[in-house]
């Protein structure tokens, strides 16, 4: 009988929401209860393109919006044959932010709609489960300073929390909200149950699209 295939679990939120954390734990945990998982991260900076945009989000150098935009999709794209032969070895991936990021940061600035940004991610592999974040930017501020790279400042992040709030709107799309304002165990639990949930149910689904 052919394996099994993996889930694939994507993590989003808002900066300082605890994503990475999150993500780290999630694998470990599934990996402890015997079922194979790997974390991914997106924007992956690694590769050349990756590059190019950590570059730029260190403002270390400048970019033309459309040209960034395409740029970060461009990175998950690259990954799309790694990710599908992993999530056909039965392997589980778990990914610290995904297309959802890419259309809410872009469409967060003047002059973009979010149906634009969303067209490059378009047949993308479809996670089977996204778990949003949730946590109040009064909430994140008491959580430490934002960093020096570029789109870490707080009236940013509250339009790329509004637009994320539209994209969850999509009912083609399992979206968890989760409550990233209880203590790390607690969010742990939480998203160990939808995840388990989550790849018991891919098991038997085909891998979509987005
Ligand atoms: P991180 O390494 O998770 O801190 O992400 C780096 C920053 O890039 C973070 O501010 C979110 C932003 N980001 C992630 N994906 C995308 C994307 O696809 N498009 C845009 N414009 N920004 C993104």
């Amino acid at each position: 009988m052919a394996c099994k295939r993996g889930a694939l679990i994507v993590l989003e939120g808002v900066d300082k929401a605890g994503k990475t954390t999150q993500c780290k734990k999630l694998v470990q945990a599934l990996q402890q209860c015997g079922r194979p998982a790997e974390m991914m991260r997106f924007p992956d900076r690694s590769t050349t393109i990756g590059q190019l945009i950590s570059a730029y989000l260190e403002k270390k150098s400048e970019l033309e919006d459309h040209t960034v935009h395409l740029l970060f999709s461009a990175n998950r794209w690259e990954m799309v044959p790694s990710m599908k032969k992993k999530l056909e070895q039965g392997i589980t991936l778990v990914v610290d932010r995904y297309a959802f990021s890419g259309a809410a940061f872009t469409s967060a600035k003047p002059g973009f709609c979010l149906d634009w940004c969303m067209k490059p991610d378009v047949g993308l592999p479809k996670p089977d489960l996204v778990m949003f974040l949730q946590l109040s930017p009064s909430e994140a501020a008491l959580r430490g300073q934002f960093g020096e790279e570029r789109y870490e400042t707080s009236v940013f992040q509250r339009a790329v929390q509004q637009k994320f709030e539209q994209l969850m709107k999509d009912p083609s799309v399992n979206w968890q909200v989760i409550d990233a304002s209880q203590n790390i165990e607690g969010v742990h639990n939480n998203i160990m149950d939808h995840s388990l949930n989550a790849i018991n149910t891919a098991q038997n689904q085909l891998l979509g699209e987005l």
